[in-house]
């Protein structure tokens, strides 16, 4: 449904880099609706609860250890099909293997600093945006364009 939303974050990396622009013009001008957004310094406990599936991986310690490192921007981003839409402008999580016109694809070289997250399905997008916003924070807004984008 058009009410579907998935978080997105712009890791550390991308917003050091001063991508934060970028990434958000993509999201925006694909036609999804930001509802949510905040910079924050989120705490090593948050992120290992954020990427608790992740825990027994090898890579866990340095991807917490990253995505603590410094700021990061979080928004919730709504629309039909908003989860796999954020997936398709994200590209795949090896940047080596994302297409061109995808963030990671034109913005970035090594898994480690891919720039962005974006939620995986529709579950773990309830649940990651439970994580990182109170349910106030989220706006209910109506965008001007919203007929031109969504049939
Ligand atoms: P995604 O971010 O595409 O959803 P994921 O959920 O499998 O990918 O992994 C979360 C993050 O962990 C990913 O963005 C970067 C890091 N990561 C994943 N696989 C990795 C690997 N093989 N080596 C190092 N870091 C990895
Ligand atoms: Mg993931």
């Amino acid at each position: 449904s058009w009410f579907e939303r998935t978080l997105v974050i712009l890791k550390p990396d991308g917003l050091q880099r001063a991508l934060s622009g970028e990434v958000l013009s993509r999201f925006e001008q694909r036609g999804l609706q930001l509802v949510a957004a905040k910079l924050i310094r989120p705490s090593a406990a948050h992120l290992k609860q954020h990427y608790w599936e992740l825990r027994d991986k090898p890579f866990f310690t340095n991807l917490v250890t990253f995505m603590s490192s410094g700021p990061i921007i979080a928004m919730v981003w709504q629309g039909t099909d908003a989860v796999a839409i954020g997936r398709a402008i994200i590209g795949a999580t090896d940047p080596m293997d994302a297409l061109p016109g995808t963030i990671r694809g034109d913005l970035c070289i090594t898994v480690g600093r891919n720039v962005v997250h974006g939620s995986d399905s529709v579950e773990s997008a309830k649940h990651e945006i439970d994580l990182w916003f109170k349910p106030a924070e989220l706006v209910m807004w109506e965008r001007c364009c919203h007929d031109w984008v969504f049939e």
